[in-house]
């Protein structure tokens, strides 16, 4: 059995991390799989949205497998943690959005895994934190960049240092998920908004991604240097004119990805 499911329908792909007897604990086969899936979806050009979700209804991910840490020594756990922001960073950069869709625990590399997509939608029975400091350890996927950079220095140093888990409702007063939905509806939601997304032109979602992941953290001003440029290349793509032209003629647009 695949340690990561894919599935796609209607422009949307759906992937799944696949080991829920282990609450889909990321070993380095599993994320070598989701390396490889991610391949496919980057060289796709029919998709215009993911989802990743967990499967089970008790985890999302529930952090980087401890069976396989602990036997690793300083140069193995530096290629796995180099594995983990590799794959993540792939996601990042993928040219579609990703939206994560958090059914359970989201822990430690799990939360890492989230992070890296460009939103969170959770259920209300989920549960958010970064405990590896319980385990001697800290995060090594991405995780203290990417919490501090979406909640802030102070928030990220008392759940990186306490290591308690934190519920939906708290994940999303710190800005960290953006919908909490009944567990049930989590998926729909989120295939919802992957609709509308799907319905929009492409580049222009890839440029805004770009962008808003570049320029986070940039001195204003050459931020919106970064800005300008990337507007200014969607004039050369045929959905800029449509979009606009379907506007003042006042009917749909039809978007073609070019
Ligand atoms: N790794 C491996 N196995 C796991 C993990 C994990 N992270 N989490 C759960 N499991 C396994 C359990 O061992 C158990 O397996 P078994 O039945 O064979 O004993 C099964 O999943 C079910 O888990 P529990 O029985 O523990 O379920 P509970 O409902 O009692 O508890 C919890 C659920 C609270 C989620 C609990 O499982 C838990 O605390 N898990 C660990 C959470 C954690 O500490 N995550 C952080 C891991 S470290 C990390 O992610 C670092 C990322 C950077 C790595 C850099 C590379 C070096």
């Amino acid at each position: 059995m695949s340690l990561v499911l894919f599935e796609k329908a209607n422009a949307i792909g759906v992937i799944t991390i696949n080991k829920p007897h282990a609450l889909n604990a990321l070993s380095s086969d599993l994320l070598k799989e989701l390396d490889e899936v991610l391949g496919q979806v980057a060289s796709d050009s029919e998709l215009r949205c993911l989802i990743v979700t967990g499967a089970g209804e008790k985890a999302f991910v529930a952090g980087a497998d401890i069976k396989e840490i602990h036997s690793l020594d300083p140069e193995q756990a530096s290629q796995f943690a180099g594995q983990g922001q590799g794959v993540f960073m792939k996601i990042e950069q993928l040219d579609i959005p990703v939206i994560a869709a958090v059914n359970g625990f989201a822990l430690g590399g799990g939360l890492e895994l989230a992070m890296a997509c460009d939103f969170i939608f959770a259920s209300e029975k989920a549960k958010f934190g970064l405990p590896e400091c319980t385990l001697g350890l800290m995060p090594g996927f991405g995780g203290s960049v990417r919490l501090t950079r979406k909640i802030g220095p102070g928030q990220a140093k008392q759940l990186t240092m306490t290591g308690d888990l934190i519920s939906a409702e708290d994940a999303l007063g710190f800005g960290l998920v953006n919908e909490v939905c009944a567990p049930e509806k989590v998926m729909e939601r989120a295939k919802m908004v992957a609709t509308t997304i799907a319905s929009r032109a492409p580049k222009a979602l890839a440029a805004i991604k770009r962008t808003i992941n570049a320029t986070y953290g940039m001195a204003a001003s050459d931020a919106m240097e970064v800005e300008k440029k990337e507007f200014a290349q969607l004039f050369h793509s045929k959905d800029c004119k449509e979009g606009t032209a379907a506007f003042i003629e006042k009917r749909k647009p039809e978007f073609v990805g070019q």
